[in-house]
């Protein structure tokens, strides 16, 4: 089997014009938008004009079917609502371009998959964890966007059927780091030997909303600061139990009113955490929502937690590694390494429905989730031709 880098590039390329935005090279394609649907119109031509049965899931999850029992070959094509070329998008043009490639040379036919929601708008992965059985389908169309938004309001161009997982003998998906170990490394691919777990839920304090000008101090109860005082306790009674493996964010916060002369009211913030240990999750949950329950009684605010959402821990098979390596040492012989993810992938979901291998390239700079993420094209063509070959050896 040959993969054509040209035709693969093109297409990468070509995928980037649907929400193409911001600086250089980034995209906003959020699941659902105009432009995520426009993209997987495009796609689904793209699948059949390489000889595949597009499908369509009622997540909206976009499938290129081979004939017969085949890998499964994919990632997602939406984004981060700030997001780059590659995150996603690379893993389906790869796979597509070896499906393609499989078919010219009378190989065993590969499938591919685009997923849905993989960024989150509204869950965590959302399209592969209904699909992979973590997430209830009915309990998914009640998740709302942070916009208020329910998916299943937005779920236009989603399909009638489900693809029956037992079509596939196994998943391999390919993806940019997004971290900065390859590339600082100077080397050409990582195999994935494990994906972290996730937790991750929104936390609300409520005070009281009053005067900037007039409302002393002392009197205040102040949503901003109760969320303040939380992050500064946090991350020193976190200090005990983490590793520097472990991370975790408040990356959405949200003050209401949201007024320069109004003391806010309320704080409503998400809270991410991530790490390969199970007990370690669950322990950070005690100190996180322990560390909530203080401030608010200290400063007189009431407190919630929103619906904890969250996925495990989860290896690789052995197998499908042990191809990805064997391919990875032919072409980029000692510049490869075994490597966990910090990131989560929709192969997370798929492990409880067949045997799934990941694959990275390096990412420049380490930087994802943002407008400036980019790979170096000899390195997009090097991770696709590790990844056709993995995936002859597989055949
Ligand atoms: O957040 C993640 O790890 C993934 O990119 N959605
Ligand atoms: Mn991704
Ligand atoms: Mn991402």
């Amino acid at each position: 089997m040959r993969v054509d880098g040209d035709r693969f590039l093109a297409d990468l390329h070509a995928l980037r014009g649907f929400g193409a935005s911001g600086v250089g090279r980034g995209v906003a394609r959020p699941a659902y938008s105009e432009a995520d649907l426009a993209a997987r119109g495009w796609l689904a031509e793209r699948m059949a004009g390489a000889g595949l049965e597009v499908q369509v899931d009622p997540m909206g999850s976009v499938f290129g079917l081979s004939e017969g029992r085949s890998l499964l070959l994919g990632s997602h094509s939406d984004s981060q609502p700030e997001g780059g070329w590659l995150d996603g998008a690379l893993g389906v043009i790869a796979g597509l371009e070896v499906a393609r490639a499989a078919r010219e040379a009378g190989a065993p036919p590969v499938s591919v998959v685009s997923f849905q929601d993989e960024e989150g708008r509204f869950g965590v992965t959302t399209g592969s964890a209904v699909w992979g059985g973590n997430l209830r389908f009915d309990a998914a169309l009640e998740l709302t966007d942070r916009d208020g938004i329910a998916l299943a309001e937005a779920r236009v161009g989603a399909g009638e059927s489900w693809v029956a997982p037992e079509r596939f003998t196994g998943y391999l998906e390919m993806h940019i780091e997004q971290g900065p170990v390859l590339d600082q490394a100077q080397e050409a691919v990582g195999v994935v030997d494990a994906i972290v777990g996730i937790r991750d839920m929104t936390i609300t304090f409520e005070g009281q909303q009053n005067h900037a000008g007039t409302t002393p101090m002392a009197l205040r109860r102040d949503a901003f600061q109760a969320l303040s005082a939380f992050n500064e306790a946090l991350n020193d009674r976190l200090r005990n139990v983490v590793t520097p493996a472990t991370v975790w964010t408040i990356g959405h916060v949200r003050l209401h009113p949201d007024a320069h002369s109004i003391v806010p009211g309320r704080a409503v913030f998400s809270m991410q955490w991530r790490d390969g240990d199970p007990e370690r999750l669950r322990r950070m949950e005690g100190i996180i929502r322990e560390t909530a329950h203080q401030v608010a009684e200290a400063r007189g605010m009431s407190l919630s937690f929103g619906e904890m959402l969250g996925l495990e821990p989860v290896a690789m098979d052995p197998g499908l590694r042990a191809a990805l390596e064997a391919s990875a040492e032919e072409i980029a012989p000692g510049r490869w390494r075994r490597m966990p993810s910090g990131a989560l992938h929709d192969a997370t979901n798929v492990a409880r429905l067949m045997p799934v291998g990941m694959l990275f390239v390096p990412s420049i700079g380490g930087i994802s989730h943002d407008f400036a993420e980019h790979t170096e094209e000899a390195d997009l063509v090097r991770g696709l031709e590790v990844l056709a070959g993995a995936v002859a050896r597989l055949a």
